[in-house]
């Protein structure tokens, strides 16, 4: 990466552990600003890097604070995104803008893929990935994470996507950019909040070693791009499928009432459904996102050995 001295602040703990090889697993800011509330956010984001420590890995979280990339964050910078007061909510477009106007964003799955790149992340851990929105081909709204999968090398680990999305052709469009869509343990794409969409993923990889050798395999032929790691939320915190996906359609008619477009989309639909829920998808969505973490600190271990 060009001039990366000039834009970046990697932690020396960061800095040590990818130099040595070690396992580090990136995680997402937009699940702590935008995806959650506070002060519940907060908890979990101390947590979640707790879960990767455990595993024997080096958690980064990343962040652009007053335009500065940040991979690894102190105590006082995470507690500034899990308070969100004016954090923007930055995907690719977005990154020179907040950078040059040195202002203070969270970063979404594709931001969180670069900037991991950036450090020599190799491994990243989140909830769910944007996708092809629901009524996508008519509005064209399709995440810029699709094409940062297709491109950027880093393993992502999900519970997989959204019923607010069209799980259906957000696969398609990751076969068309040839990105890897695993599943860890299971043949379905988990949905979330449910642990079957009804779509399959394109290989069962059976365990954290399986998926290692798979990027490897995929990296060091010089394919490059990322993979998708489908991680099925554990079955005693999972929610029944009929129930959130009566839930998310009102979400969506409650934004198509407000009016709600583009990238206020997704933070809308997921406030309103913990709503909805009466926190019980909170609930949820942070144990998916702790066992994500779990497994994605599991398989950067198993990288660091190739
Ligand atoms: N989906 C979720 N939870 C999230 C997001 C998506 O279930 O927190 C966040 C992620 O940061 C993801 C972003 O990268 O929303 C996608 O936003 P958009 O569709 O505007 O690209
Ligand atoms: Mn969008």
């Amino acid at each position: 990466m060009k001039d990366l001295k000039a834009f970046m602040d990697v932690t020396p703990e960061i800095e040590e552990a990818v130099r040595a090889g070690k396992p580090v697993v990136a995680l997402e800011s937009t699940i702590l600003s935008h995806g959650m509330p506070y002060p519940e956010n907060l908890g979990f984001a101390r947590e979640v890097e707790r879960v990767i420590r455990e595993q024997g890995a080096v958690p980064a979280t990343m962040a652009v604070i007053d335009g500065r990339l940040k991979a690894g964050l102190t105590e006082a910078e995470l507690l500034r995104m899990c308070e969100a007061k004016g954090v923007l909510k930055v995907s690719r477009r977005d990154l020179p803008i907040v950078v040059a106007q040195k202002l203070t964003g969270a970063t979404t799955v594709a931001t969180t893929m670069i900037l991991s790149q950036m450090a020599g992340v190799r491994v990243f851990a989140t909830g769910g990935i944007g996708g092809v929105h629901r009524g996508g081909e008519n509005s064209m709204d399709i995440s810029a994470d699709l094409q940062e999968l297709a491109h950027t090398p880093v393993a992502v680990v999900c519970a997989g996507a959204k019923m607010i999305l069209d799980i259906g052709r957000t696969l398609e469009y990751l076969e068309t950019m040839g990105v890897p869509v695993l599943g860890l343990g299971t043949d379905d794409f988990p949905a979330f909040y449910c642990r079957k969409s009804g779509f399959g993923v394109d290989y069962n990889a059976h365990t954290p070693a399986d998926v290692a050798r798979i990027a490897h395999a995929k990296w060091s032929m010089g394919l490059g791009g990322g993979l998708l790691i489908g991680n099925p939320v554990p079955e005693r915190y999972a929610m029944d499928f009929d129930e959130m996906s009566a839930v998310i359609d009102r979400a969506m008619a409650q934004a198509e009432e407000a009016g709600v477009r583009g990238k206020d989309i997704t933070p809308f639909l997921l406030a309103h459904i913990v709503e909805l829920t009466g926190g019980d998808s909170l609930k949820t969505n942070i144990q998916l996102a702790y066992n994500n973490a779990r497994a994605a600190a599991q398989i950067a271990v198993e990288l660091a050995k190739l």
